[in-house]
């Protein structure tokens, strides 16, 4: 959001200010002080306009303006009711040379999991693609993925939430999944160009739109303020991306896959034992009749205790 338009929304928030006090605060013309309130009016923010001067009654409940509102991390939001794929136009941006930017959607209709898999991303989810371009080489890349699948189970507990992430890229509730990660990437051979992070949450859906095996945020504790989750997320986002140290640690203490017996299908075969830790950047120990094997991609199932 532009820092002057966020500077109004401060001051009216704090109560009814008149134009030419506000055009004096800013050192902007009377006319500039009206335009940048049309223009907020316009992205959904209620303001009144008293004998006393201009107050802020409202927020909108979803949209770019209203997550960056207030947002205290470095991304600008480019908002969409609907479009084909978040992480597709994320990957236009990324190409553009774009950085710090996160493409939000209320509705997808051509997005995609892992392997070119359908997601299902009807209106009132959080279809986010925040685009990164961090100085690392490409084997780091999973760590994005885990980071993204910390933020956002931390995010949800914010709202009574109590999920737990599947390894690697699957945030569930009671074994059904909530959240789903797609991370993309381009890079030389030493070095990331661009890093995509796609995030579907199921949020304020019905849970017969989305598979049987999957819940919603409306199903577990019914709606919730999405904009407020998603600065949530992404500020705890940025922290983790910009300390990847930290993002083991708190990856192992929300994992619900740890110390589970698992079934892992890799693109070489099948791995079958407890998974006993993970490693940077987010390889899944797991210990086998052969020995600990590790395993750095691949589908996993939880299996029952033997
Ligand atoms: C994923 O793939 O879980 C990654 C999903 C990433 C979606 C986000 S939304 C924003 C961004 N834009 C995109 O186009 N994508 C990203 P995978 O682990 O392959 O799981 C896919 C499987 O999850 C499907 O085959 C279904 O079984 C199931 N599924 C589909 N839609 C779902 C939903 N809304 N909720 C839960 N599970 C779903």
């Amino acid at each position: 959001m532009q820092d002057t338009r966020r500077r109004i929304l401060d001051s009216l928030a704090d109560g009814p200010v008149s134009g030419p006090a506000m055009a004096d605060e800013l050192g902007i013309s009377r006319a500039a002080v009206w335009k940048h309130v049309e223009a907020l009016r316009e992205a959904g923010f209620e303001i009144e306009s008293r004998g006393d001067g201009y107050l802020l009654v409202g927020v909108p409940e979803f949209g770019g303006a209203a997550v960056e509102y207030g947002l205290d991390a470095p991304f600008e939001i480019e908002y969409h009711d609907s479009i084909g794929s978040t992480n597709d136009r994320a990957r236009e941006l990324a190409d553009a040379g774009e950085a710090d930017i996160a493409v939000l959607a209320d509705e997808q209709s051509g997005a995609r999991g892992r392997l070119d898999r359908a997601w299902s991303s009807p209106s009132g989810g959080i279809w986010l693609s925040p685009v990164c371009r961090p100085d690392v080489p490409p084997a780091h890349a999973p760590i994005y993925t885990l980071a993204a699948a910390v933020a956002t189970t931390e995010a949800l507990s914010t709202v009574g939430v109590d999920a737990g992430i599947k390894w690697p890229n699957d945030v569930l509730v009671d074994g059904r999944k909530l959240v789903g990660i797609l991370t993309e990437m381009e890079g030389e051979a030493d070095r990331v160009s661009w890093i995509v992070v796609g995030i579907g949450i199921n949020a304020n859906v019905d849970a017969e739109t989305v598979p049987e095996t999957a819940t919603t945020i409306r199903e577990q504790v019914g709606d919730v303020n999405r904009a407020a989750l998603t600065r949530t997320l992404l500020e705890r986002f940025d922290g983790l991306r910009s300390d990847p140290e930290s993002v083991l640690p708190a990856w192992r203490a929300a994992s619900v896959t740890l110390d589970r017996r698992v079934r892992v299908e890799t693109g070489s075969g099948e791995i079958v034992g407890r998974a006993v830790d993970v490693e940077f950047p987010g390889t899944l120990v797991v210990e086998t009749e052969r020995g600990k094997e590790r395993v750095s991609a691949g589908d996993c199932e939880h299996l029952r205790p033997t």
